[in-house]
């Protein structure tokens, strides 16, 4: 359709991605091979039916699983290049993606061996495809501050190459406090910071990752609608939201996309802005993501232009880059 075109032709920013949700299929199969790693899948049909989840934690354990064919820098590296080749054909112009450190370490990987390829990958992609990106790790915090202080620690040699610590995985039971003091220490080290609340878990939690773990962005945050002073507050101080449509709808925090929040918020003039998540786990990157809008709630031009000029007020670019994307 004449919108669908528009959509994928117009400059887009991705704030709120895990590389590691961002792994096909069949890179998947090529990477098992490769390391020789056993897979619980012999095909492409198997993986598709195993992705048949309708909630975060299912979702999770499939993907931690998969995570484990990533061994070697060049598999980062591999993973990293293979999503911004996918952000040139969508026109997206900057990104700052996540990853899980622990994943990998936990299973033996250096964090080196991690961060270098993912690094090497991200210059490559603005001198050769004219993507910027500000990257950002995140603890998961279903495990305790004392392996999230160690990530930290094993950071200490990369801060020039990190823009901000996040906060991810399962958050019923893990409440944005329970990190108080790893993203005081963060801070102090000069990351900005950021959190997944009110994904599943409540409004409450919304509050906590600004009050204490004090981010600059909340990650999904679509909960906030069951607080009208959190509403009012998020108004005010223009805190921007991440929200993910694809991801939302396929973990059921909406049942159909004709019920997301994601324009009514924007009608209360909260800085939302659209992501992708984990793509490759969802149904689709950010042009799909807009294109979801689009056919469930009438998503316009105009809308879809003020949710692009959120990203860009939201992002950890510098103002320079900021001008040159407006
Ligand atoms: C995630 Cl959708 C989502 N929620 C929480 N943690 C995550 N890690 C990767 N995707
Ligand atoms: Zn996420």
């Amino acid at each position: 359709s004449p919108l669908s075109s528009w959509l994928t032709q117009l400059p887009k920013i991705e704030l709120h991605l895990h590389l590691e949700g961002s792994l096909e299929p069949q890179m998947l199969f090529d990477l098992a091979v490769r390391n020789n790693v056993d897979l619980p899948y012999v095909n492409v049909q198997e993986v598709t039916k195993a992705f048949q989840f309708t909630q975060l934690q299912d979702f999770l354990d499939i993907y931690y699983q998969a995570a484990q064919v990533l061994v070697t820098e060049q598999d980062f590296y591999d993973l990293t290049w293979a999503y911004l080749l996918k952000c040139k054909e969508q026109n997206v112009l900057h990104v700052e993606p996540f990853f899980d450190p622990q994943t990998h370490t936990d299973r033996g990987v250096a964090f080196s061996t991690v961060i270098n390829g993912i690094d090497q990958a991200l210059t490559d992609g603005k001198e050769k495809l004219g993507i910027s990106s500000e990257l950002i790790m995140c603890f998961l915090r279903h495990l305790d501050e004392k392996s999230a202080f160690e990530t930290l620690e094993q950071a200490m040699p990369f801060l020039a190459k990190l823009k901000g610590v996040g906060l991810d995985s399962s958050e019923l039971g893990h409440p944005p406090e329970k990190f108080s003091r790893v993203f005081a220490k963060a801070r102090e080290l000069g990351l900005l910071t950021v959190a997944h609340a009110g994904e599943e878990g409540p409004a409450e939690f919304i509050w906590t990752a600004i009050n204490d773990l004090k981010v600059s962005r909340v990650d999904h945050g679509v909960n906030a609608i069951q607080d009208p002073e959190l509403i009012t507050y998020l108004r005010q101080t223009q805190m921007p939201l991440t929200v993910c449509p694809l991801s939302n709808t396929k973990l059921k925090v909406f049942e159909h996309m004709q019920q997301h929040n994601i324009l009514d918020l924007l009608a209360l003039d909260i800085c939302v802005t659209v992501n992708s998540d984990d793509p490759s786990y969802f149904g689709g990157y950010m042009t799909e993501n807009f294109e979801a809008l689009a056919q469930a709630l009438d998503l316009n031009q105009t809308q879809a232009i003020k949710l692009v000029q959120n990203s860009i007020t939201a992002s950890f670019c510098d103002e320079q880059r900021k001008q040159e994307l407006t």
